[in-house]
């Protein structure tokens, strides 16, 4: 596809463009998160229940990207590539928690639910960089009120981040990519029709075409790991 015809391109990916890389969707897991109920380990109320239990569930998930050590695909290289040889304006939006999209070199990128290798002060919002595990007592002293650190993830009924950049971009995109995403999840699920919205060009890849795919101008279904470089090159 020639991309030279588009000034502002954003694109959105979820966790189908990391499935290749042995990290598991959310959709395809049964409502069971990792064996947890979602409103137990995804929800404030959650954490505020149970919160070592929380911890620990995302501990857990540390150890596990970390010891598996995880590698960018296909798609995740074929983005970066796309961000590098782009003339205009670039912005990825993942709603992913991984780096995936670091490692193959994304610069330009706002992770909307956060990211698993980071916690943060709850009373500050001071993040720390976590690359290995953060215990449930590892207490935060940087302001004056010292508390347990937090996952800096954007748990349901959270406000997902960056969402001034990222409505700014979508009202100037005339292009609009949307990569690996059931479309269940709002307010990403609603960025389509903000693109829309201004005229922006639609492409949605996925396995399979996603519950809002009929706002989309292009659907293409098929493996983020051949769809994605496949429109890239
Ligand atoms: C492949 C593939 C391969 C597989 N190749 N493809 C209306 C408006 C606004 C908000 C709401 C609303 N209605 C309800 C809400 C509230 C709520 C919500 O959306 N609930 C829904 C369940 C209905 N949203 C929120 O609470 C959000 N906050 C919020 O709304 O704040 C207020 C606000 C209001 C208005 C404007 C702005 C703000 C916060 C949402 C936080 C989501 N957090 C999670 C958990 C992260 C923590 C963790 O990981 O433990 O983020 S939920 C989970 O879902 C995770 C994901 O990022 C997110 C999206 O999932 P994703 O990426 O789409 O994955 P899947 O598994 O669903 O789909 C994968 C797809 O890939 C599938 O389609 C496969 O087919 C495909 N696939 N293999 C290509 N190889």
């Amino acid at each position: 596809m020639s991309f030279h015809q588009y000034k502002k391109i954003v694109v959105l990916t979820g966790a189908g463009v990391s499935a290749e890389s042995g990290i598991q969707t959310f959709r395809d897991t049964d409502g069971l998160w990792e064996n947890h109920k979602l409103e137990d380990v995804a929800t404030v109320e959650g954490y505020k229940k149970d919160p070592e239990l929380v911890l620990e569930f995302y501990n857990q998930r540390r150890r596990d990207f970390c010891s598996g050590h995880k590698k960018p695909n296909a798609a995740h290289l074929a983005l970066a590539e796309l961000e590098e040889k782009f003339d205009g304006e670039f912005l990825l939006v993942t709603q992913n928690i991984d780096n995936l999209h670091e490692q193959a070199g994304s610069k330009n990128i706002i992770h909307m639910h956060g990211e698993l290798l980071k916690s943060r002060c709850p009373t500050s919002n001071q993040l720390t960089e976590c690359f290995n595990d953060i215990e449930t007592s590892n207490f935060c002293h940087c302001c004056q009120y010292p508390s347990t650190l937090r996952p800096h993830i954007v748990w349901f009924g959270e406000m997902p981040l960056g969402l001034d950049i990222i409505y700014h971009h979508l009202s100037q995109a005339d292009l609009f990519i949307s990569i690996g995403t059931s479309g269940t999840v709002y307010p990403a699920a609603g960025f389509v029709e903000e693109a829309k919205s201004v005229g922006a060009f639609s492409i949605e890849l996925n396995l399979e075409a996603s519950e809002i795919h009929s706002h989309f101008d292009q659907v293409i279904c098929g493996k983020a790991t051949s769809v994605v470089p496949d429109l890239v090159k």
